[in-house]
């Protein structure tokens, strides 16, 4: 049982008032809901601290491995909810708030989201993290605590507008601010004799620790986020003299390092700032590494038995350099043993294929910011070319950019995938050569999500049935959802899973109706699309069949439709221009479609705007419909997808990445297929006028596309579409045109599933029944065995 379950209402009465009068200086009367968050948050927090406490000294006790997972982000959205979950205190804090008279849920949506990713490879890793906890893998995260997370998103006459978000413009209950945790980060300078680096620039990166509690509160491992602080104050001459913001200069520059995350880069990603970022991240980490290290042993030979890294796409990839700078220049090692030692500590998960989204930094830039790195980089591609004796592509430095893909691959003992035809993929592509030259190196470990988060927390009417139906204890062990499948012909069951579903879809109904204005009929498909804005995830496609949906229905309303309601939601990367003006179409189109009576209720279309984690725990429980339509082939994992499907959504979408194996999972007949196999899309491109070739034989996509140029959607500015039309016919990169008949026909078949309740609903238990695989607790489980050599300590 639960550790904290006996602690009573009354005793975390008190706890609350305490910190009230305390920490916050306030009495009950003139508390605001702020005052009642931060001194919930602190009990919580609290009661977190003996666990994580006992974890750091079991670990140490262990003398085991450590992991330590470096990424740029951390998505890990709001964090009082998932805490409470994890103690088990939900039901008491409702209970001592609800005597108050103050609301648990206000109390809840008053914490900003800590929103320090752009999407799937930040949100990973913060499910990572909870499953690592879960699971007691001793372990750490390291990120950079960033002033400013991703931008808010709003709309302005349907086009995209960001703004700063200003998370930590209050203060942040869960961190620890380490002061005397700080080490000293340099850049720039040059090399004395043949390589003492001189640095002219340096920061010091100070330590700020989360705690981070697993399910029941057994075990809580840190997350340690660093910032960037200036190695000088200011220049108090230059201050007196009364130029007070040239002698600010200094601290401002240093401070810029941990601003703002870039938000997912399309085009010039070649930002010094970025590269300055990165190397702030993993040498700030990597020290610490050491240090701890070395406070326990004296041989650094022991170092790949105590310390497994784990970089996070090729963001922190100067690990290798770094690692073997730290070792030579600071500890006396020589370049051998130095080098040997890192490549038994490294490890590197590869989260996309897309060539321009493949990292390289030109020699010139990272010569002159990190110039002993360079030095580094290029040893180790001399040796790495010589002993493979490979050809010329496969080098890290090539046409003066380092390939930081090829630096991370060849610097790894283990690189992987993140879905079984991702990892494929790899090594049939972008990586065939390193993978031909280092044949043990790659190998798959499929993403997950938390269970806890994703379902216990977030939809806790679809929670209760599970619990009622297989019993308690499938948060901890998902696989157990299987078991529903014995419960399939089980009307009751049936019934009452559709009934959670229908609460869901009523919550956010109301939620719609407050925030945008907007009546969402129940009994319609909730369809929904949540992810970033990207081509390649082809919104596209489902805006497309959106207009004609519109169109078929107004000629014939009385056709009987099946009512849906199209739900988008996702940022496009600032620079993003296609990206943008598909925000704006689907803006458009939603004005035109919510506004005519011809169609009613038989077609909404929403689009929310500053899609974020806590959106997406209010829309996915409510979803019926999960679009994951990608252009096979494009789609590294997916994770949203994991998460539909363990609420009871039924999936529409291609054979990409996960999709491929929770069709397996879940059963071929339970899923909704259509469109090219990645090796069709491939065959796809090599057609000339592929695009054109498609739209003249699809009527409806011509139709679709001569509503659009005709302005339909933009009667003030009837050319606004012109160029998007015109890339459709003339090169549509992902192949929208060629699926689109595919897609429009499996849309069908959704509507006439969907009008069949009980079957339905039938359909739903088995996802849910065979989404226990996609538990983060698996794959994190995977990780210990084929890549960390870790184990639970529990
Ligand atoms: C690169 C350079 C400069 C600035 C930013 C970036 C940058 C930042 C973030 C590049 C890429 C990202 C994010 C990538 C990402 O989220 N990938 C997704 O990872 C998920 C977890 O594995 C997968 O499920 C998705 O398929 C994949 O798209």
């Amino acid at each position: 049982m639960n550790a904290m379950n006996d602690l009573s209402a009354e005793a975390l009465r008190i706890r609350i008032t305490q910190h009230l009068t305390y920490t916050l200086g306030k009495d009950k009367p003139h508390a605001s809901l702020y005052d009642w968050r931060m001194a919930v948050s602190y009990s919580v927090r609290d009661l977190i601290i003996e666990p994580w406490f006992a974890a750091t000294r079991k670990t140490y006790e262990a003398q085991g491995k450590r992991v330590y997972y470096l990424s740029l982000e951390f998505l890990i959205g709001r964090i009082l909810g998932d805490a409470m979950m994890n103690l088990g205190l939900f039901e008491t804090v409702q209970d001592v708030l609800e005597g108050e008279g103050v609301s648990l849920a206000d109390v809840i949506e008053d914490e900003p989201d800590a929103a320090l990713g752009n999407g799937g490879l930040g949100r990973l890793a913060a499910c990572f993290l909870e499953s690592m906890s879960t699971l007691a893998c001793p372990a750490y995260g390291y990120g950079i605590r960033y002033e400013h997370g991703l931008f808010r998103q709003l709309f302005e006459s349907g086009r995209q507008v960001e703004h700063p978000e200003d998370w930590l413009n209050q203060p942040h209950p869960w961190e620890f601010e380490r002061p005397e945790a700080r080490y000293t980060i340099s850049f720039k300078g040059h090399l004395d004799g043949q390589s003492v680096w001189q640095p002219s620039e340096t920061v010091y990166a100070r330590a700020y620790d989360m705690p981070v509690v697993g399910w029941q509160g057994k075990w809580a491992n840190t997350l340690r986020l660093w910032g960037a602080h200036p190695t000088e104050l200011f220049d108090l001459e230059q201050f007196n003299s009364g130029d007070h913001t040239a002698a600010a200069a200094p601290e401002a520059l240093a401070r810029t390092l941990s601003r703002v995350l870039y938000p997912e880069d399309t085009t010039d990603s070649g930002k010094e700032l970025r590269l300055k970022q990165e190397y702030f991240l993993t040498s700030a980490a990597l020290q610490d590494i050491l240090r701890r290290f070395l406070s326990e042993y004296d041989d650094f030979a022991q170092l790949p038995d105590k310390v497994a890294i784990q970089m996070n796409d090729t963001h922190p990839a100067l690990a290798g350099p770094e690692l073997i700078r730290l070792l030579m220049d600071e500890h006396g090692l020589d370049w051998n043993a130095a080098k040997r030692i890192a490549l038994g500590c490294l490890n590197y998960t590869n989260h996309t294929l897309l060539p321009e989204a493949l990292e390289t930094w030109s020699t010139w830039l990272m010569g002159r910011v990190l110039p002993r790195h360079m030095q580094i980089i290029e040893q180790i591609d001399q040796e790495h070319r010589a002993a493979t004796k490979c050809a010329a592509d496969l080098a890290i430095v090539k046409h003066d950019q380092v390939h930081m893909g090829t630096l991370a691959f060849v610097m790894a003992s283990h690189v992987n995938g993140v879905s079984a035809l991702h990892t494929d993929l790899m090594k049939e592509t972008v990586f065939s050569g390193l993978h031909g030259l280092y044949p043990a190196r790659v190998l798959n470990q499929t993403n997950g999500v938390t269970p806890r988060r994703w379902l216990r927390l977030s939809n806790p009417a679809l929670s209760k049935v599970l619990t009622d139906t297989i019993g308690a204890g499938w948060e901890s062990d998902l696989a157990r959802l299987s078991e529903l499948n014995t419960f399939e012909d089980d009307r009751a069951v049936r019934d009452a899973i559709g009934a959670a579903k229908r609460h869901n879809k009523l919550a956010l109904s109301n939620w719609a109706s407050d925030r945008l204005g907007i009546t969402l009929n129940p009994d319609a498909v909730f369809d929904v699309q949540i992810k970033r804005m990207h081509e390649y995830k082809r919104q596209l496609l489902n805006v497309f069949e959106t207009i004609h949906r519109w169109s078929a229905i107004r000629s014939n309303p009385e056709a009987g439709w099946t009512p849906r309601v199209k739900i988008f939601g996702g940022k496009a990367a600032p620079g993003y221009f296609a990206a943008k003006e598909i925000i704006r179409l689907i803006n458009d189109v939603a004005n035109v479609v919510n506004n005519d009576p011809v169609v009613g209720d038989l077609l909404k279309v929403v689009y929310p705007a500053n899609y974020n984690v806590s959106m997406a725990e209010r829309l996915i429980p409510a979803t019926d419909l999960s679009e994951q339509i990608s252009t096979a082939g494009k789609e590294a994992s997916g994770t949203g997808n994991m998460k539909f499907t363990m609420n009871g959504a039924l999936t529409i979408g291609t054979l990409d990445g996960a999709n491929v194996e929770i069709r397996e999972q879940v059963g071929a007949e339970n899923f909704f297929l259509f469109g090219m196999t990645a090796a069709e899309v491939r065959d796809r491109y090599l057609i000339e006028g592929h695009a054109r070739t498609a739209i003249l034989d699809s009527p409806t996509l011509q139709d679709v596309l001569q509503m659009i140029v005709e302005g339909r959607f933009s009667p003030e500015d009837t050319d606004r579409y012109n160029g998007l039309v015109d890339a459709t016919w003339n090169h549509d990169p992902f192949l929208v045109a060629s699926d689109f008949d595919s897609y429009l026909a499996v849309q069908a078949e959704v509507d006439l599933a969907f009008a069949d309740e009980d079957h339905w609903n039938r359909l739903a238990l088995r996802n849910i029944a065979g989404s226990g695989y996609f538990s983060s607790d698996r794959t994190i489980k995977g990780y210990m065995a084929d890549i960390w050599d870790t184990r639970s300590l529990l």
